[in-house]
């Protein structure tokens, strides 16, 4: 594969709630997504994360898979329930206990451990007072992340701070889709604020603890592609919605800013949000972007019967989301675009000089293949996904992009949210039913990739 350095890290990631199961032993407390699970409507078929891939019996075997694809590295979550059941200071440690297993384990495979301390499953007792919309639960996570330094960070130097706080804002407490399945711009607003000032918080938390660690963050990122350029509106709404997703969070950690077009918008709500000192707190030394990259997103013209998204102001005008994205689309319904990979990179390297480590810490795709008679999973699209995309990283890689890791999502076919089991994201298929784990042939092809790479390494 063209363009990838020797040094490249070569990984594949997931994350606690999606893969571990075991959900209520050794004393890990109920998360938000276990509470939403079980309300009724939220997720497809019913489905819940109380056995899921069931990791947490099985992440011997699973090392062993992930050492036979020939991966350096892997991006996993740790349970903040599992080892603060409560979100409290009152530590469970059979907790603790399990990811000094996970980790030791990896380091005696050769696989560097990458650990993201927030992906996604709070303490249900945090939510219960406000979660990510009051501010408390940004030291409380200060705090969980300073003691999971204290308990690993002797073996673990780079860590990840928070996974993806669009989604943990604007699906959790704008939208509802994921838990908690809040609706209230206030609350959007408000952990849009927390989740910047939590990763400075814990970053400097983490750094008190150990100074020799290397931090980041995942941000989900895309391109926007506008139908007409031409149209004000619409031209206005991009500039709108790439300040949300692509710039609030970078720009709160570079700067200690945030986008002055959403400023302006919400300015009354954030004025009760934002407290003084505040800004100057969101500046904090990043050493790693963690970008999410899955597809481009498409602004549409509206047709007749479209509304502006959102009634209160932050999507003001009417579009149609993905509706003039070219084929061919994912079982997400996400259009394949690996260009557009290639070109994020590019602007990240363009627009933010100053960062100097830049991970795919996701990249992947849903496709529904099972095991044929012979037992093989081909898995033709998702190869072709893969390829291409990691051409687009090595091409951005040629024209200068600071590019240092790629993390296939997922190791494994796993619990894909609000979407239940019915997307498999996986480099390895998982029978739900046994819980037998299979390489499909893309994770034999990306073996090959990596396998491809060492050996122009030792080439040289
Ligand atoms: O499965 C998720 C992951 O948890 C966060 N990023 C996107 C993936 C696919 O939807």
């Amino acid at each position: 594969m063209k363009g990838f350095p020797e040094d490249f890290n070569w990984g594949v990631a997931t994350s606690s709630y999606q893969i571990e199961g075991a959900a209520f032993e050794d004393g890990r407390g109920e998360s938000i997504w276990d509470r939403f699970c079980a309300t009724p409507g939220k997720v497809a078929n019913s489905e819940d994360g109380l056995t899921a891939c069931d990791h947490y019996h099985r992440f011997e075997e699973d090392i062993q898979i992930m050492k036979q694809l020939g991966v350096t590295t892997y991006r996993f979550s740790m349970a903040w329930p599992r080892m603060f059941p409560k979100g409290d200071s009152v530590r469970e440690q059979r907790g603790f206990d399990f990811y000094d297993r996970l980790i030791n384990e990896l380091l005696a495979n050769g696989i560097k451990p990458l650990p993201t301390l927030y992906h996604w499953d709070l303490p249900q007792t945090l939510q219960d007072k406000g979660g990510w919309a009051n501010r408390a639960t940004v030291d409380a996570f200060a705090q969980y992340a300073a003691a999971a330094v204290e308990a690993f960070g002797d073996r673990v130097t780079e860590w990840l701070t928070l996974n993806e706080p669009w989604c943990v804002t604007w699906l959790g407490y704008m939208n509802g889709v994921h838990a908690p399945g809040v609706k209230n711009l206030d609350h959007a607003l408000a952990a849009a604020h927390h989740t910047a000032l939590a990763h400075a918080e814990a970053s400097r938390a983490m750094r008190a603890v150990r100074s020799d660690l290397r931090i980041g963050l995942a941000l989900n990122m895309t391109t926007y592609r506008i139908e007409d350029e031409s149209d004000k509106d619409l031209a206005e709404l991009g500039d709108l919605m790439d300040a949300q997703l692509n710039r609030w969070w970078i720009q709160a950690f570079l700067t200690g800013s945030y986008p002055e077009n959403l400023m302006k918008i919400h300015e009354a709500r954030l004025g009760n949000i934002i407290l003084p000192g505040d800004l100057e707190r969101l500046k904090v030394q990043t050493d790693i972007l963690g970008v999410n990259y899955y597809s481009d997103s498409f602004i549409g013209l509206p047709r007749a019967e479209d509304k502006p998204l959102i009634e209160e102001g932050l999507f003001p005008f009417p579009h149609r989301m993905n509706g003039s994205a070219p084929g061919p689309y994912t079982d997400m319904g996400w259009p394949v675009t690996p260009v557009g990979l290639e070109e994020l990179l590019l602007r990240i390297a363009r627009d933010w000089p100053e960062i100097e480590d830049i991970a795919i810490t996701e990249n992947g795709a849903a496709y529904d293949y099972q095991p044929d008679e012979s037992g093989e999973v081909n898995d033709i699209r998702r190869i072709e996904y893969l390829l291409s995309h990691l051409e687009a990283a090595g091409r951005a890689i040629e024209k200068g992009a600071p590019l240092k890791s790629y993390y296939a999502w997922s190791l494994m076919d796993n619990f894909e949210w609000a979407e239940g089991y019915n997307k498999r994201f996986g480099l390895v298929h998982v029978d739900f039913k046994t819980l037998k784990r299979t390489i499909k042939n893309s994770g034999k092809a990306y073996s090959e990739v990596i396998a491809a790479s060492s050996r122009a390494l030792a080439r040289n």
